[in-house]
């Protein structure tokens, strides 16, 4: 049976937990302490229909100082970023976490989402388009509402659709 791994980073409240929890088909770990910002790691399953597992991980932010993304995505093969559409400058966060995880995303692949777009409309898919114009390949951006386990489960189709077609079902 083929394991996977699938790593989720984003900035602060951009819905990293939410999205893990949404769509894992095992009670999430949850944090060892009571504070929820105390949180190390999240950590889900989900068990494809050909009896593949993927391991869902999230990867502390750019909060922390310890941040290494070179280390943290050992063994992965995909980055999901969630970007929080009401924060100042989403499009400067996206491209920290692009630079962050250059190396991870040149040898792997990546989706992004964009959540809270229920809370601000703008800027919208299309704008975040036009600043993605350029990449080869140009990641897929969508609208993700990371309670809503549907939209979780499209943008992990549509990594894991990047990153070999016959792994989706
Ligand atoms: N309305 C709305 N709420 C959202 C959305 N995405 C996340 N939230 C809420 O935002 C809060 C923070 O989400 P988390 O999943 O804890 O965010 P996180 O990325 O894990 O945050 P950290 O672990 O602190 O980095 C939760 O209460 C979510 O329900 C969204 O698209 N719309
Ligand atoms: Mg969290």
């Amino acid at each position: 049976m083929s394991q996977y791994n699938i790593f989720f980073t984003g900035p602060v409240g951009a819905g990293k937990t939410t999205a893990i929890n949404s769509i894992s088909d095992i009670p999430p770990i949850t944090n060892p302490r009571k504070s929820s910002k105390a949180v190390a790691m999240d950590y889900g399953v989900i068990n494809l229909a050909g009896g593949e597992k993927l391991h869902l991980y999230r990867t502390p932010g750019q909060e922390r100082s310890d941040f290494m993304p070179d280390i943290l995505t050992i063994g992965g093969i995909g980055l999901i970023l969630l970007i929080d559409n009401t924060r100042l400058d989403p499009f400067q966060d996206m491209k920290f976490f692009l630079n962050a995880f250059e190396k991870f995303i040149a040898n792997t692949s990546i989706a992004i989402g964009i959540t809270r777009m229920d809370q601000s409309k703008k800027p919208t898919i299309g704008d975040y388009n036009i600043q993605l114009n350029g990449l080869h390949p140009k990641p897929p951006v969508f609208a993700v509402d990371p309670r809503v386990k549907n939209d979780v489960s499209l943008l992990v189709q549509a990594l894991l659709y990047s990153i070999d077609p016959s792994l989706d079902e």
